[in-house]
């Protein structure tokens, strides 16, 4: 039986850069969850013609989301849902489903790299039919919908068993349990030449993935293990736990301290990888060797012709503003289209549809091509380990090599965290209105020569987005200042520096830009305005 409940408008749900995010605790709230799916399916018309893919992380609450999700779904008269087996579907994998079944969208549930468990975070992503995440014009209608609703529908049917391959049904809704692997592993085989990373991976080479205790645990113990090869235990926390494990499933220099202490140590082994919590970011490691995120991007573009699906050539590729030149510099050698889009994966969407562009990055760990419309941890480790398999070189020798021929884009992001929002607000409001003044200003050996709001118009649908603040000093340093989108503690800035070099290749970023990240606190009046003398975070 469909039930019609009476509800009342929350007034905090509007999606951030990648979805809704919001503390477990506010996500539990009686009808929080059930407005926001009704409002979703308030702006999809026809949805009785309808099929969406539901999964998410295996973070804490999303078993519950799921069966709500079913019954308000079947409430809703949509043709068919199609589940990931036990609820866990990684991000990337979702988008490849979609894709390949020409799904109407999907709803990942997953707050990311943020931690998990009853006191940590909760999200959803909204995908639509192309695979990526809404559009901001998409999540605007359905903002609005959330800012107005009295009811939602659901079916009073019992709780559906997601751990059995199958179809099944619920009110006249059809729903099949299916296989979260197979069509992305497929898709993997097409790419990356198996065989040759098999020979790799069986032939001594020491290679670890940390997948953190998030959903890409089981793909890649099938893809590294099972098929490549690799030893049992190549993979460490290899099992989703909703909390994670007490883990910050954030692939980075401090949250996977664990893995970078064991690539800096005497036994080290020769590369590494981890993943986050929804296996979309990825985090690559040399023996005493970090790759910089902004720089694998780059890497990898300059050795496309390493992998088979793209020998053939690639279309342009593309960043976030946020992330350094390096890329650029590659795309101008190659002479193939450069485009530089606001933070949040759904911006390359258009520009891959459109085939303007192959690959995009961005330096939050976000590594990915046109294969899906999601950035790909797993991919990302397949390309690094192709290019180690065809060039025979350690990382370190891979990214000296790429500086010495393109130079180095030193970057380190900056992050001030738990400011208030209205204190955040004003800080980017009163520097965006000193921004014009800024120009010829001299900071110590550092000489602004423009600075102005980042503004992107997408050149397919022609909407226009601001996002962040742009300083460029005369010798191709930037600085980047921007909110964070997906946070749940009051406001993060995140400053971005960048600084461009021809010599000295091979030294510590944080003493390399020592003085622009004093720069960039002058510039910003952060310490004056929250009383922090340095950033909470360093990545
Ligand atoms: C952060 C990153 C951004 C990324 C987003 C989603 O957003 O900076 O580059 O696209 O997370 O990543 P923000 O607004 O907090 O800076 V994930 O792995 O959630 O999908
Ligand atoms: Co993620």
């Amino acid at each position: 039986m469909i039930e019609t409940i009476a509800t009342k408008p929350y007034t905090d749900q509007k999606m951030g850069t990648a979805g809704l995010r919001k503390k477990t605790q506010i996500a539990m709230l009686p009808h929080y969850l059930e407005n926001f799916l009704q409002s979703i399916f308030n702006t999809i018309p026809n949805l009785e013609t309808k099929s969406f893919l539901v999964g998410g992380d295996g973070r804490y609450y999303n078993k519950t989301a799921i069966q709500k999700i079913i019954k308000i779904a079947a409430a809703n008269k949509v043709k068919k849902l199609y589940i990931a087996q036990d609820g866990l579907v990684s991000t990337p994998a979702g988008s490849c489903i979609i894709l390949k079944n020409k799904l109407d969208g999907g709803l990942i549930l997953t707050a990311s790299h943020n931690p998990g468990g009853e006191n940590g975070d909760f999200g959803i992503k909204y995908s639509t039919s192309t695979g990526g995440q809404c559009q901001p014009q998409e999540s605007q209608a359905i903002l609005e919908q959330t800012l107005k609703i009295s009811e939602y529908k659901i079916s009073n049917s019992p709780d559906l068993d997601l751990s059995q391959i199958g179809i099944f049904r619920c009110e006249e809704t059809e729903i099949e349990i299916i296989n979260p692997f197979r069509d992305y592993i497929e898709m993997m085989q097409r790419i990356f030449d198996f065989a040759q990373l098999r020979t790799l991976l069986t032939s001594g080479f020491r290679f670890v993935f940390d997948a953190m205790n998030g959903v890409t645990g089981p793909y890649a113990k099938k893809i590294f293990e099972e098929i490549l090869g690799a030893p049992q235990g190549t993979v460490l926390n290899a099992i989703p736990k909703e909390d994670f494990g007490g883990l910050h499933p954030d692939p980075n220099l401090i949250y996977a301290k664990t893995l970078v202490d064991l690539m800096y140590s005497d036994s080290a082994p020769d590369f590494a990888a981890a993943n986050d919590g929804d296996g979309d970011r990825n985090m690559i490691l040399g023996s005493h060797f970090f790759v910089c995120p902004s720089d694998s991007l780059a890497i990898l573009t300059d050795n496309y012709k390493i992998i088979p699906a793209y020998k053939n050539g690639i279309y342009g590729v593309a960043k976030s503003a946020a992330t350094s030149m390096a890329v650029k510099r590659v795309a101008d050698t190659l002479k193939i289209g450069f485009y530089e889009v606001p933070t949040g994966w759904k911006y390359f969407v258009n520009l891959m549809d459109s085939q303007r562009i192959s690959f995009c990055g961005e330096e939050s760990f976000g590594t990915g091509a046109s294969h899906i419309r999601e950035k790909d941890g797993i991919w990302a480790v397949l390309f690094w380990l192709s290019v180690i398999a065809n060039t025979h070189k350690t990382v370190k020798q891979i990214a000296l090599e790429h500086w010495q021929k393109y130079g180095r884009s030193y970057f380190l992001r900056n992050d001030f965290e738990g400011i208030e929002q209205n204190i955040a607000d004003k800080l980017m409001s009163e520097l965006e209105a000193r921004l014009p003044q800024l120009s010829g200003k001299q900071y110590g050996n550092f000489t602004i020569s423009n600075a102005h709001p980042f503004i992107y118009n997408d050149p397919v649908d022609k909407t226009s987005t601001q996002n962040g603040l742009i300083v460029h000093f005369t010798d191709g340093s930037r600085i980047v200042y921007r909110l964070s989108g997906t946070g749940t503690n009051g406001a993060t800035l995140r400053t971005y520096i960048e600084r461009y070099v021809t010599q000295d290749l091979d030294e510590d970023p944080n003493e390399m830009l020592k003085e622009l990240s004093a720069v960039s606190r002058a510039i910003s009046n952060v310490t004056h305005l929250t009383g922090k003398e340095q950033p909470d975070i360093i990545t």
